[in-house]
């Protein structure tokens, strides 16, 4: 079965693993502003929602510094650092779990590396300059994100594909290409959709139906549904609820072949997964 070796830790990507979302962006506090830095108060707190996630069943931890939400202002590079590599430092002393940070920059994903992340987690799938030699530099796995636009900020100002999963997988195949020229080992390499970047809710709707396609190149899929608009406006939901939706996008993931599940809400999504691996596999692997 695939193993993901992620610095020190390796995940059994067998079954399918749980990653939580931790947000340390100035907006997920109390904080506010601009002259936002990690407070002794934030990195605590910070810690606190992680080891809440460890033990509600979460085996990874996605660290996010910048906010990718559409329209969001730009994130210095020095701000990103301010806000990630404490909180990085802080759980990898304190907590047995894969780290996996959120970033796009090569110097953060560097200086994350050397902190102790596990995983590179970039939504740009290494298109920033400079990021895929970062990568290749260090031994870590990185997601690869499907994304259509240039970035967050412009992405869905009129997404548009003739055939949705065709596009998506060959942009894919292409960065997995791209990683191999660079040296990046394909055992190293994870992929993702990419749902809700540059995206409708019938694409959104459609990306998931026919997931399975993407299977064919024979590498672990991520995703990350949780919260998102898709499930707002299929259902009519305001962020805060969207439990229920967010679950049946997890079930409906796995079934189709996800192996990570990047979630907000651990507990919940670590039972939707186990009882639908278990309909898929059985009981008789514990
Ligand atoms: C505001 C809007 C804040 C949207 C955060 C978001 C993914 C990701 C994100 C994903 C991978 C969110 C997004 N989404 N990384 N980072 N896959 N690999 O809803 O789908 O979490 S940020």
């Amino acid at each position: 079965m695939t193993q993901l070796k992620c610095a020190s830790r390796t995940l059994d990507l067998g079954r399918v693993q749980v990653m939580g979302i931790l947000n340390v962006t100035p907006d997920s506090f109390s904080d506010g502003g601009h002259l936002y830095r990690a407070s002794k108060l934030s990195v605590e707190q910070a810690l606190v929602h992680a080891a809440a996630m460890l033990s509600e069943g979460a085996s990874m931890i996605d660290v996010g510094g910048e906010s990718t939400r559409p329209g969001a202002a730009p994130v210095s590079v020095q701000e990103e650092l301010d806000r990630v590599i404490p909180v990085i430092e802080r759980i990898n002393a304190e907590l047995d779990v894969v780290i996996s940070v959120d970033t796009s920059a090569p110097e953060v994903i560097r200086e994350a590396a050397a902190a102790g992340a596990g995983l590179i987690n970039d939504v740009r799938a290494l298109a920033r300059e400079g990021a895929l030699e970062a990568v290749a530099q260090t031994d870590l796995p990185v997601c690869l994100m499907h994304m259509q636009g240039a970035s967050p900020a412009t992405m869905q100002l009129a997404p548009s594909y003739q055939d949705i999963l065709a596009e998506v997988k060959d942009f894919l195949q292409q960065q997995v290409e791209r990683c191999a020229v660079a040296g990046i080992a394909r055992e190293r390499l994870v992929l993702d959709p990419g749902f809700g970047f540059g995206k409708t809710l019938e694409h959104n709707l459609t990306l998931l139906r026919r997931m399975d396609e993407l299977n064919a190149l024979g590498l672990p899929l991520l995703v990350g549904t949780s919260r998102k608009s898709m499930i707002g406006q299929a259902l009519g939901r305001e962020v805060d609820n969207r439990l229920a939706g967010s679950l049946a996008t997890a079930a409906l993931a796995v079934e189709r072949g996800g192996r990570i599940i990047r979630v907000h809400d651990v507990a919940a999504t670590v039972d939707v997964v186990r009882m639908t691996e278990a309909v898929l596999n059985g009981c008789e692997q514990e």
